[in-house]
């Protein structure tokens, strides 16, 4: 399971009663670009062990926005991001989730969307995050960046918008970086936007290309595994080159480097909100690079929304997915997995405040349970 810290509202004796046995976790509180100090790692580990369970990945190590952009003081960031791998690693903890996404992390429209049985949801839906783009971030160039009949659409929901629904929405679309709140507004997102100009695909991926080219060598130096996070959702926003999102696009990766150090994280969630990403082959095709996993499922609307599925529901068959990486795998290394995000049901629903989103207790332990269930009955 994964858990923010010390002020995570899920305590870690609550994800052990879940059946948990092992946490994916970060420090936190350490500002993207620092280095991490050993003694901060080794204090979390400890607290994460006194409570019976081990830490099994470090999701994340952020990697600072200057390494994706390619400006400011590299040297330093790089040689602080190795440092913190050899702290990490000296820890005893092999695995280091990252990702490359551009500005934001995941998003969505809509933090609270309600599923005909009661339980809470998030959903991505074009035409709001149409809104979002060309009315209230008002991006220059995002009018080429939405069709016609999505941009009209936007419009008129965006007029139906009081000032506080609209404050709300924007901040729901903004300020979720997991694990942080750092209050941004839309003029910071304009400055972050504004570094990317002139940078495309090709260009992003030679940043990331730098990034590895120094951090591998010492990954291998100190045995950890690197996993990359596909980008969610994995197709372009705000005008924003991606390249973690097609199956092409992690072979491309993956081809950067012939490092034991260098794999992906398989996030089932992210990847399966693209309809021609099919996962339990793209799961077979690269089994042994495959150094974490995220469990989910999302359904597909019909109009392009989505939303996050219960683990046995949606579009995506897990079970399909693990039976395919079961076969495929040759690797005798384990990976570390973990649900990745849950639904907020039953007594989750009465303390909208208390929850991470994404990190619901209940609604994780359903998907835990029904995924453990699933590699208890597999052959
Ligand atoms: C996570 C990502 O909550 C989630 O969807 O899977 O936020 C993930 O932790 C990061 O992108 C990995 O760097
Ligand atoms: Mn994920």
């Amino acid at each position: 399971m994964r858990w923010f810290g010390p002020a995570d509202p899920v305590p870690l004796a609550h994800l052990r009663q879940a059946g948990a046995s092992a946490v994916f976790t970060s420090l936190h509180d350490i500002p993207y670009g620092e280095a991490w100090p050993r003694t901060a790692v080794r204090e979390r580990r400890e607290l994460v062990e006194a409570a019976g369970l081990r830490w099994t990945a470090v999701e994340s190590i952020p990697v600072h926005e200057d390494l994706k952009t390619g400006r400011g003081d590299l040297a330093g960031l790089l040689e602080n991001y190795a440092s913190s791998l050899r702290a990490v690693a000296a820890e005893g903890i092999r695995t280091v989730v990252y990702n490359f996404m551009p500005v934001l992390d995941w998003v969505r429209t809509d933090m609270a969307f309600m599923l005909p049985d009661g339980s809470r949801s998030m959903r991505f839906d074009p035409v709001h995050f149409a809104a979002f783009d060309l009315h209230a971030l008002q991006r220059p160039g995002a009018e080429y960046d939405h069709p016609p009949e999505i941009r009209e659409q936007a419009a008129a929901w965006w007029g139906t918008l009081d000032e506080p629904a609209r404050q709300r929405f924007i901040a729901s679309i903004i300020d979720v970086f997991p694990g942080v709140k750092w209050g941004l507004t839309l003029d910071d997102i304009r400055t972050m936007l504004a570094r990317y100009e002139g940078i495309g695909e090709s260009q992003l991926l030679a940043h990331l290309e730098r990034f590895l080219d120094y951090i591998l060598p010492v990954a291998e130096e100190v045995g950890v595994k690197l996993a990359i996070h596909p980008d969610d959702p994995p197709f372009p926003v705000l005008g924003l080159p991606r390249i973690v999102s097609t199956e092409a696009q992690l072979a491309s990766i993956l081809d950067l480097a012939d490092s034991p150090s260098h794999g992906l994280c398989f996030c089932t969630g992210s990847l399966g909100a693209r309809p021609d990403n099919d996962l339990p082959a793209m799961v077979a095709r690269f089994a042994d690079r495959l150094h974490a996993l995220h469990l989910r499922s999302t359904t597909l609307e019909a109009d392009g929304s989505f939303h996050e599925a219960g683990h046995l529901d949606g579009t995506t068959d897990l079970l399909a997915v693990l039976l395919s990486y079961q076969k495929s795998r040759t690797s005798p290394d384990s990976v570390p997995w973990r649900p990745d995000h849950g639904l907020v049901i039953m007594d989750d629903l009465d303390k909208p405040e208390g929850i991470t989103p994404g990190y619901s207790a209940i609604g994780r332990l359903k998907g835990l349970a029904e995924i453990r269930g699933m590699l208890r009955a597999m052959p």
